[in-house]
């Protein structure tokens, strides 16, 4: 097994008991409507039973057509099955779905149905899994509707089919053969999405090029979106704000000049001729070097408004991206997306979303969550989390994200009082958006397992979940993922789901123990560069943001230092301004702390840092060891890659704890505490390490 198959395996149900239920309850299958959707959902069912039953020609022996499984659209499903799940219809939103066994002429059949034919495909996804998680289909009765409007993925993908921060090959557009050839991935890869409700894809890097908006390159793109628009799937595509000159022959982008608004609306109406339900632009502007409407005296309201001007005659939208910093304000890099952003609240035209990083600095293994999130009540704020791991050990650490995205959803932003959780802000329902987006950066690429390493691919998979739902617990999310992607055996589902639940930590206690962060090496990003202080702007260097010296170590970013803990309201400023009331794994985010400061656990910050070094690295050997013993539950291919990953993953933990150690330690000029090993490295060797090889952009 070569991980190609996703969670999508549809392995043969081993329990014979319940094979017995399933195939009695499932024995013909009945369908209302024909559009390719309902098409395609035949097909999955198809797939997904033929797999479970092991039974190649399921349906073609005219069977005794009791027990069927019926689906179809509220407008297409006859009505006598229609009055039977009435009462649950109505309480399906948008693509929601039921799925309920009713009883009819003595018989009891199973019904999927939706308001929408992507609704009957998300339930067709749903009952497969229901099987392959060996629910019972007693009694079934599921009405399930996504919390989230647009639950999106962000390729970032160059032309030229590099992935920046992609670590699982490259990228799966194949522009050269495209639009002739249809790379079977592509398919595969939007049944993998709409299995878990993802509904679109921006197939471009954030850092655009504006030749994906030729018509050359728009031909290529319809050819993906009538693939994947079946599953429901729309392509977005990244718009380069200065795109006008590049690829217009303008003198200018300004958002304000009546050419480029011009230009813009004739681009995004070729576009819309093409592909006639094109989702609209994702825009990194005044970013990192990138173009937008600051370089014309404009703002960000400017430049976004008139892009959804454009789109808005097609019911298309912008996410505009709030990762914003500048190098002429550099005191507290923290603080200067909702500087700069929450002054425009409520300024926006309504088809404009802002894309907000869950963290206000760059996807580290723990931020606090984003002070803009709560602080916009007028304005559309959506998520972007990434996938892809640029800071938690690219492709070979095992850590499972979910956990990750749980913690940021749960936190309280006490905007509306208590209870004014992040879900609450991005699900819209704190203060009624009208759009809601969640969108994730992805890891996947052309190796044939996708991710690089099989368990990444639970976060692929709770990303979509978590989209869909962001009031999910990761641990249920895990144990759905475990059964479809290797096996309903509880002896392997219990550990293996405690060692995933535990892995965000791990990550967390080997990198950036109590609230350090963003001490990577130059670039890469990939192993520790605490030492790095000389690049020229000095939000780049890790120096800037561990600040460690003689007396110690962290950022205070409390009110007697940048004062960035005032962008967030007045409950959590002041846990945070207060050292004793500082959850302990945030200390270092928000003080500035002694060497010598006694944790909760009784040792000092030196001894007690120290020790989660450590204890990262010993949980990666647990990590190992429990791995050993699961041979039996896993087949050959798959045990024999976890485990060369796995002692990837503990090499480079050491190389985190000893190089970090022996740096911060120049400055505690402590011991390392009884349980610490010493490192047989020096620090100059660490520091002038090429090796392990980082593949860089
Ligand atoms: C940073 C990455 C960079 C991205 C940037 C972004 O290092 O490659 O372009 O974020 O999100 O994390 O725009």
């Amino acid at each position: 097994n070569n991980g190609y198959d996703l969670w999508l395996q549809y392995k043969k149900v081993e329990n014979k008991q319940l094979l017995k239920e399933y195939t009695e309850n499932i024995q013909a299958i009945q369908f209302f409507g024909n559009s390719e959707t309902i098409k395609t959902a035949l097909k999955e069912l198809n797939i997904g039973l033929s797999g479970l039953f092991d039974n190649q020609n399921l349906f073609e022996n005219d069977s005794p057509k009791n027990h069927l499984l019926v689906f179809g659209s509220e407008s297409q499903l006859d009505t006598t099955y229609l009055n039977l799940i009435k009462t649950e219809l109505s309480k399906v939103k948008k693509d929601g779905f039921v799925i309920k066994q009713i009883q009819l002429n003595g018989n009891s059949q199973i019904v999927i149905s939706a308001k929408t034919d992507v609704g009957v495909l998300y339930g067709v996804f749903r009952f497969l899994r229901e099987l392959q998680i060996n629910n019972s289909l007693k009694d079934i009765n599921i009405v399930d509707s996504p919390k989230i409007d647009v639950r999106i993925l962000n390729h970032w993908d160059n032309l030229d089919r590099t992935v920046e921060r992609g670590y699982a090959g490259f990228s799966l557009w194949n522009w050269h053969t495209l639009p002739d050839y249809i790379d079977q991935r592509y398919i595969d890869y939007a049944r993998a999405n709409a299995s878990i409700g993802i509904n679109g894809t921006v197939l471009t890097n954030v850092n655009a090029n504006a030749l994906i908006l030729t018509p050359q390159y728009l031909e290529k793109v319809k050819a993906l979106a009538d693939v994947f628009r079946p599953y429901g799937i729309k392509v977005y595509l990244t718009a380069r704000f200065s795109a006008p000159i590049e690829i217009g022959g303008l003198k200018t982008a300004d958002p304000l000049d009546a050419d480029v608004i011009k230009w813009w609306k004739d681009k995004t109406a070729e576009i819309y001729n093409t592909i006639p339900d094109f989702g609209g632009f994702l825009v990194k502007a005044n970013s990192e070097g990138q173009p937008g409407p600051q370089n014309y005296g404009r703002n960000h309201v400017d430049g976004a408004n008139m892009m959804a001007e454009a789109l808005e005659p097609f019911g298309g939208i912008v996410m505009w991206r709030a990762f914003v910093y500048s190098e002429h304000d550099a005191t507290d890099r923290a603080k200067q997306a909702y500087s700069e952003f929450v002054p425009y609240d409520g300024k926006f035209k309504d088809n404009v979303i802002v894309q907000v990083k869950n963290g206000a600095i760059d996807f580290q293994p723990r931020e606090p969550f984003h002070p803009m999130f709560g602080a916009m009540p007028k304005t559309p704020l959506m998520m972007e989390f990434q996938i892809t791991q640029e800071y938690l050990g690219f492709s070979t650490h095992l850590v499972y994200l979910p956990k990750l995205y749980e913690e940021v959803f749960e936190t309280d932003t006490y905007r509306e009082g208590k209870g004014s959780t992040v879900a609450k802000v991005v699900d819209g329902s704190l203060h009624n958006k009208k759009i809601t987006g969640v969108a994730g950066v992805t890891n996947i690429g052309n190796d044939i397992n996708w991710t690089g390493h099989h368990f990444l691919q639970a976060n692929w998979y709770g990303f979509g979940r978590l989209a869909w739902n962001p009031h999910l617990k990761s641990e249920d999310i895990a144990d759905e993922w475990i059964r479809q992607t290797f096996t309903n055996d509880e002896n392997f589902i219990i550990p293996i789901k405690k060692m995933m639940i535990q892995s965000r930590e791990t990550v967390v206690n080997y990198m950036n123990p109590y609230g350090l962060h963003h001490i990577f090496d130059t670039g890469h990003h990939y192993g520790p560069g605490p030492w790095v202080g000389s690049l020229p702007r000095p939000e780049w260097n890790p120096t800037y943001y561990h600040k460690a010296d003689g007396f110690g170590l962290g950022f205070n970013r409390t009110k007697t230092g940048s004062n960035a803990t005032a962008q967030y309201a007045p409950e959590i400023a002041k846990m945070y301004n207060d050292i004793s009331t500082t959850p302990e794994k945030d200390l270092l985010w928000f003080h500035h702390v002694s060497w010598n400061h006694k944790l909760k656990n009784g040792y000092t910050l030196w001894d007690g840092m120290a020790l989660k070094y450590q204890e990262g690295v010993n949980e990666v050997e647990d990590m190992i060891s429990l791995w050993n013993s699961m041979e039996q539950y896993v087949d050959s291919q798959r045990f024999k890659e976890v485990k060369m990953m796995l002692n990837i993953q503990l090499k480079e933990a050491k190389w985190w704890r000893d190089a970090c150690l022996l740096y911060f330690q120049q400055f505690s000029k402590q011991d390392l505490p009884n349980g610490v090993e010493k490192s047989s490295n020096s620090l100059k060797e660490f520091q002038s390490m090429t090796f392990p090889f980082a593949p860089g952009r």
